[in-house]
């Protein structure tokens, strides 16, 4: 919706209970072009870097870069405008773990489907309340030709084969050894999220995710962002593991970059232990609220 000056309102929330209820919503227009322009450089320098072993090594995702050496994303990770969206959604208090600079060289394959929640022992992971969610910032216009999203509205929530198929990320899927591997199939139900370059897809980490090939010549670029919303009231061991990872990865980013997400750093000061995430959930537990 516009209003009188062209200024997009947003139903805030509308977008809270597409979330909640299909696992997705898109946001447009939320990295203004400066920030836009600053982050494809990063993203190009770092994806330039790469030699063809690490690229054949990630043949079904594309580029999976770790933030941990890349400060200039800081901007991005940061965007005051998505996070303010987020607190408006009422997601806000999220927590920071990494961001994943994905590029999909044209011409590349697709992506299998998978979800990622890390969290299945947390008591949140079985409810409306995501322990960890995505903010996807394509840097470029996407569509079915150049790899854009694939989702399966709902699979958060609910059973599905999927769950029984293997987990995401290992090596042996990311080479794509096994090109008749099922996750590389069409699922019913499935929809395409083409978007334009600064709009912003927020995910439920629990629901399947794939993408089509990039079947142009040029990169797709995307920057994943992973936060933990609301993160006072995830399980302490979960809050304990998010805060090592980040400091970890990020705690010698320098001070101008980590000013720029301050307010995503995570405070654990408790006691808890970190321990192994948990990638598979327990089909019994599904319909809990
Ligand atoms: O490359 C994409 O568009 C999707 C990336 C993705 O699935 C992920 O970051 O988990």
């Amino acid at each position: 919706m516009k209003n009188g000056n062209e200024t997009t309102i947003v139903d805030f929330q509308s977008k809270r209970l597409q979330l909640i209820e299909q696992g997705y919503c898109v946001l447009e227009d939320m990295l203004g072009s400066e920030t836009l322009q600053k982050t494809r450089k990063v993203a190009f320098n770092a994806v330039h870097k790469l030699s063809d072993e690490q690229l054949a090594a990630h043949r079904a995702p594309g580029t999976l870069i770790n933030s941990k050496a890349e400060p200039g994303l800081a901007d991005c990770i940061g965007n005051p405008k998505a996070l303010a969206a987020l607190g408006a959604m009422g997601f806000g208090s999220s927590k920071f773990w990494k961001a994943v600079i994905i590029s999909k060289p044209g011409p590349s394959p697709r992506l299998y489907w998978h979800q990622d929640l890390i969290f299945w022992d947390d008591p949140r992971a079985y409810s409306d309340s995501s322990p960890q969610i995505f903010l996807m910032y394509y840097l470029d216009d996407t569509s079915r030709e150049n790899g854009c999203l694939r989702v399966l509205p709902g699979t958060h929530r609910q059973w599905h084969d999927l769950h029984t198929l293997g987990e995401a990320h290992t090596k042996e899927i990311n080479r794509m050894e096994n090109e008749n591997d099922p996750r590389f199939l069409d699922f019913p139900d499935e929809m395409d999220v083409p978007i334009k370059a600064g709009d912003l897809v927020i995910g439920d980490a629990r629901m399947f995710h794939a993408t089509h090939a990039n079947s142009t010549d040029q990169y797709r670029t995307v920057i994943t962002v992973w936060l933990f919303p609301l993160f006072e009231g995830l399980q302490k061991t979960t809050q304990s593991w998010v805060h090592q990872e980040f400091h970890k990865d990020h705690g010698e980013w320098p001070m101008d970059a980590l000013e720029k997400i301050k307010l995503l750093i995570p405070n654990y000061t408790g006691t808890a232990q970190k321990y192994g995430f948990n990638r598979q959930p327990e089909r019994s537990r599904f319909g809990q609220a």
